[in-house]
Order: C-alpha cells, then structure tokens, then sequence
C-alpha cells in the first residue's frame, strides 16, 4: 500500500474518492487514521473472540465496543494518545475472553484482530456493502453511548455490534449474506434511537417548544457543543451561583427544549452555527469552548487554549476533562476571561435573532388532530423533512434556497446541524402551527419517523403516500445509520445530499436506486418541481 493512510467515510472525502495523503480533509493525520483502523480491526478480533463466550461479555465489554466504534466517527478523536489507550483496553479485555490466545503453541488466527486494508482493498461491492455495515455501527455508537450515559442500554442492540463486526471480517460474504446485515443495521438503529429518545426524555422531560436567542449577555461565558445532554446538566450544575452563563452551539440546540434543562436560568441562549463554521465563530470569543461529541475541528491557534473536551472526544493538547466530570478548568477559564463588556447581538446566517426548536414527537402529536385537520382542509398540503449533518463544501447552500422555496402551504421538519442554514427564518404560521418546526437533534430523526407513521395511520396510507418529501443532506456516520433505518422502514425517494457517499460503488447505488428511488439533489427549484409534481 503506498498510500499513507485511507479513509472515505465521510462526505468531505477528499475528491469524492477517498483521503489518501499524510491527513484528511477533517484535519487527521495518517499516523492518528491507522490506529483507528487498528481500534477497528482490534474491536472485530474481540468480536471474533465474543463468539461462543457470549456468557463472558459484561457491561465493559459493551462499553468499549461502543467507545472504540464512537472514536473513529468523523470529528471525535484526533489524539494518538487516547486512541493507543484505547486499543490497549480493547486487547486487554480480549486477553480476558481468550486467556489462552497468547501462549497457544499452535495459533488457528480465530480471535485475531482484523487487517483493515483487506477491507478498503476489497472488491469495490463488497467493500461498499461492509462500509455500509461498519460506518452505521460507528453511527449508532455514539447515539448507544449517549443512552448509557443515560443509565439505559439494550441487550439486543448490544449484542448486534458484535454480530456486525463479525461480518466484516468475513472475507468470503457476498451479497447474499451482507445485505440482510445492511438492513439490520437500519433496524437496530431505529430501536437504539427509540432507545435514545427515551432516556432523554424520562431524564430531562419531554422536550416543548421554545425561542431560543441568539444575543450573548455580557460577563463570563461558556459554550457548550455536541450531542450530550448529560455533560450539560453537569455543567449547568457546576456553573450555579458563579455569575457565569451558558450558550449551547450546534447540536446542542435542542436542549433548549427539555423541562429540565431549561429550568436553569443562566443557560441562556445560542452561540454560533453549525460545525464547520467553528473555526471562525470562536475564534475571538472571550469564553471556553466544552466538546461533549462531535463535530471537533482541528482549533486554530487563535483559540487552542480556550477548548475543552470530554468522554470520548479528543485533541492533542485541550485539557479533557476525565470521568470524574469536574468542570472547574473551563469555569475558571470563563471567569478569567471575563466574557463580552456589553450584551452582544449575534444573528443566524439568514440575519434573524432569534431561532426556535422543541417540536419533537412529543409536541407534534400532541397537536395531531390541529395538523392532520389543517391537511385535510387544504390549509396543509405538503410536509418537508429538510434536514441532517452540515458541512463545508459548497453546494450546501441548496438546502437554504429549498427551504425559502417552499410554498407558503407546506410545513418544513428540521432536524441535526444542517438547520441552522435556515432556521433563523421566519416562514411564518400555517393552521396555527409555525411552517418550520425544528425537532432536535440528529437522533431525533425518531421524531420524524414517529409524526411520520401516525400520520401514515391518520391517513389510513403508507408513509410513502403522505405528502410528504425527504429532502436530506449528509456528512458523518449517524447519518448513514439514520438512512440505513429509512431504507429499513421501506421510505422511497429520498433526495440525499450534498453529494452521494464515495463508499456506494455503482452497484450498491444502482440496488438503492431501483429499490427505493433514492436520488442526489439536482437545483431546488427543480426538484421542488419534481417532489410537488
Ligand atoms: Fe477524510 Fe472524512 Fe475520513 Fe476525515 S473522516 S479522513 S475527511 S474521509
Ligand atoms: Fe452535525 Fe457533526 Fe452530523 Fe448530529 S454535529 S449532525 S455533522
């Protein structure tokens, strides 16, 4: 192999190809690439040793299936350091399951741990068949991670990443036996973002609609980004009585929306957009930064010392705060920066000051009877689901002029970090009911499904019959485990975007295309035509 490092699972891959030079387009290096791949192929010999042990997994072997697979999705680990450690806990907790490995006179290579370049130069089918299972499980990870947090985990969905790892390394599985495996990814992905849905909302209440500023007050600050709802109670905990105010950035949004979070007074607002805008944003804000998930990007100098990280997100050099969740360094960093001498007005990327979320499952069921009545008087006569993970290529601004385009009769569902293309927008009311209705997270693509089904049931149809279209854009590996879940469900003509995976050969995309119409994003205005035709 003459490439320095291979990589293509996400949508910045470089050419549309793969990233094959000394660092990816993400910002990590050859040298951080292998040992994921080593993480990878290290989780897949612990898989190999689970099998016929099942008895011998405990609650540690779980979580570091979970935490190894989390790591190597985009934007979470770029520390060699952390990653090393990591594969040693993995081999370590292997040598538990296979005591005998290590000194066996004759080895059979069962439990060995498995060689990712036979993947990534496998035939170009099988490779996009095993990419399709191994960067879902890297999804679904994270959002598994996110509910153990929560105290909640599900034997069934644990036992399938092992059983997904297995296929991998299965070097004589075609089709045949991996596509099944494909499909079930979308399956267990669907009861791990159930999974998911629950422990937020038994945790921290069900999520209600609220307004969101986007002004940071003056005096000392914190941004808080990621998915991880926990960390942010934490911090909020911690930051009571210190004169210090807390604004969630990217996925943390939603958080806005849970009784229980937002009964904390000095959790403010919003600051800042989505992922890829974060180098610009922090780079002169007078606040530290905490990294509870993904989307980390590599920092500039110019704020390298004011970034925090926590669980399984890491980079060389940003203090990361460890297991026993005490937050002081970025509470004492706030205060010695002091944050802004004024309130400062900040403003979406469409110039609004305000941006709203909230309308989970939980709201828009609870006004059913208002939507499925505002359809059937016409007021309604199209739903949108224009959401997912953004990024920084071009092209993405496509997703803005859809949304601006669509018909005053139509309602947009949002959800994940591509909305805040739009979501300072005010597209007004219909039937009572706001035309953009932000649902959450990436993960509550649940919700999405959930509103889906009942109106399905509502309308006495099947989801595809609804008015309703997919129009969604993509970046990371949840979002490939979330479309797994949609092709599972059996959800036709979704428009994905930006551009199509670089890991779909010709093949794969040409079973996808004749089996569930799924199509790349062409201009707005034509495939508006097209979704309205
Ligand atoms: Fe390239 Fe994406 Fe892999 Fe980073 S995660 S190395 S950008 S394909
Ligand atoms: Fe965004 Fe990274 Fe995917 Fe949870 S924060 S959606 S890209």
């Amino acid at each position: 192999m003459d490439n320095k490092m291979f990589c293509f699972q996400c949508e910045q891959t470089a050419g549309c190809t793969g990233c094959t030079g000394a660092a990816g387009v993400c910002g990590k290096k050859a040298d951080t690439a292998e040992i994921q791949d080593k993480v990878t192929g290290a989780l897949i010999g612990l898989a190999r040793a689970v099998e016929g042990n099942e008895d011998s997994v405990t609650y540690e072997t779980d979580k570091l299936i979970l935490e190894g697979l989390f790591a190597a999705v985009t934007n979470v680990d770029f520390n060699n350091d952390t990653l090393n450690d990591l594969l040693s806990r993995i081999n370590a907790e292997k040598e538990k399951l296979v005591p005998l490995c290590e000194e066996c006179g004759a080895p059979c290579g069962r439990n060995e741990d498995f060689d990712m370049k036979k993947l990534w130069y496998a035939h170009e089918d099988i490779r996009s068949l095993k990419s399709l299972i191994l960067f879902g499980i890297r999804g679904m990870a994270a959002y598994a991670y996110h509910a153990d947090v929560l105290g909640y985990s599900d034997p069934q969905i644990s036992s399938f990443f092992y059983k997904a790892l297995y296929a991998v390394c299965q070097e004589d599985w075609g089709m045949e036996e991996l596509l099944p495996i494909v499909m079930e990814v979308g399956e267990v992905n669907l009861k791990c973002m159930a999974l998911l849905d629950q422990a937020n909302t038994e945790t921290f209440g069900t999520p209600a609609p609220a307004e969101v500023t986007l002004t940071v007050e003056k005096g000392p600050f914190i941004v808080i980004t990621g998915h991880d709802l926990y960390y942010l109670k934490q911090l909020l905990e911690q930051t009571i009585d210190k004169g210090i105010n807390v604004y969630t950035h990217g996925e943390m949004l939603p958080a806005h929306a849970y009784p229980l979070l937002r009964e904390y007074p000095h959790l403010k607002g919003n600051f800042g957009t989505a992922w890829q805008n974060q180098q610009k944003e922090f780079a002169d804000i007078p606040a530290p930064i905490l990294y509870t998930t993904n989307c980390l990007m590599p920092p500039k100098a110019s704020y390298a010392d004011r970034i925090f990280t926590t669980e399984v997100v890491s980079f060389p050099g940003a203090v990361h705060i460890g297991e026993d969740k005490d937050f002081s360094p970025v509470i004492e960093k706030a205060l010695e920066l002091g944050g802004y001498p004024e309130d400062v007005r900040f403003t979406g990327i469409n110039g609004g000051d305000k941006v709203t979320t909230g309308f989970g499952h939980g709201f828009v069921l609870s006004v059913a009877e208002t939507v499925v009545e505002a359809v059937k008087s016409g007021s309604v006569k199209h739903f949108f689901l224009v959401g997912g993970c953004d990024g920084a290529k071009a092209g993405r601004n496509y997703y803005t002029d859809f949304v601006k385009n669509t018909p005053e009769d139509s309602i947009v569902l949002t959800l994940a970090c591509g909305k805040y293309r739009f979501n300072d927008l005010d597209l007004g009311t219909i039937g009572g009911l706001p035309r953009l209705m932000d649902m959450g997270q990436c993960n509550d693509a649940y919700s999405a499904i959930k509103v889906a089904v009942a109106l399905s049931e509502a309308f006495e149809c099947s989801v595809n019959e609804l008015p309703l279209s997919m129009v969604l854009s993509w970046y990371e590996q949840k979002a490939v485990c979330i479309l797994l879940t949609l092709l599972y469900l059996g959800i036709k003509d979704i428009l994905l975007g930006p551009s199509l995976p670089a890991f779909v050969s010709p093949n794969v995309l040409s079973f996808l295309v004749e089996n569930y119409n799924i199509a790349p994003i062409s201009d707005p205005e034509t495939d508006m035509k097209k979704l309205l035709g």
